[in-house]
């Protein structure tokens, strides 16, 4: 048995035990508009934004996310130091109760490492999220990046000739 193994069955008896630990958390924690940038070549690392949202009277903190895609997925967050964004890994990002979390470009988010195969646009990639409280699957878009850049600023100004 590898390593590689072993983190597997690490995962699935971790979402084995959230499913037992938690009354129906799909209703509590919401995870919407996910979405992998598709990056370019090499392909060595791509950003992962969602939406998370919070419908628990308690706070609920963010810190793992795992796929057979990627054999590392890490949480970045960026904050001001002198006046310039940096970008530094993060532990964990807390969500307060009854609000949500929006990663998105310039800001919070996922970073897939050491990818297992290439993306490509379109690709629905499932991924493992974790909760204080829980984990729950979801399904991860693969977008072109002028694709997410059109839906960020687009709000609807769509002109028809
Ligand atoms: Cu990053």
């Amino acid at each position: 048995m590898t390593a590689r193994h072993l983190l597997i069955l690490f995962v699935v008896f971790a979402s084995v035990q959230a499913k037992s630990s938690i009354v129906a958390p799909e209703t509590k924690v919401i995870v919407s508009n996910a979405k992998v940038l598709l990056p370019p070549p090499p392909q060595s690392a791509a950003a992962m934004y969602m939406i998370i949202e919070n419908h628990q009277d308690e706070a609920i903190t963010t810190f793992a996310a795992k796929s057979a895609i990627a054999d590392n997925i890490s949480l970045h967050e960026m904050t001001m130091e002198n006046g310039v964004m940096k970008m530094r890994a993060a532990k964990g990002l807390t969500i307060k109760p009854h609000s949500s979390l929006t990663l998105s470009q310039g800001g919070s988010h996922w970073m897939l490492e050491d990818l297992n195969e290439p993306l490509y646009e379109g690709q629905k990639i499932p991924v493992t999220l974790c909760f204080n409280g829980g984990c729950q699957s979801i399904k991860v878009e693969v977008v072109h990046p002028m694709q997410n850049q059109q839906q960020s600023n687009g709000h609807g100004h769509h002109h028809h000739h």
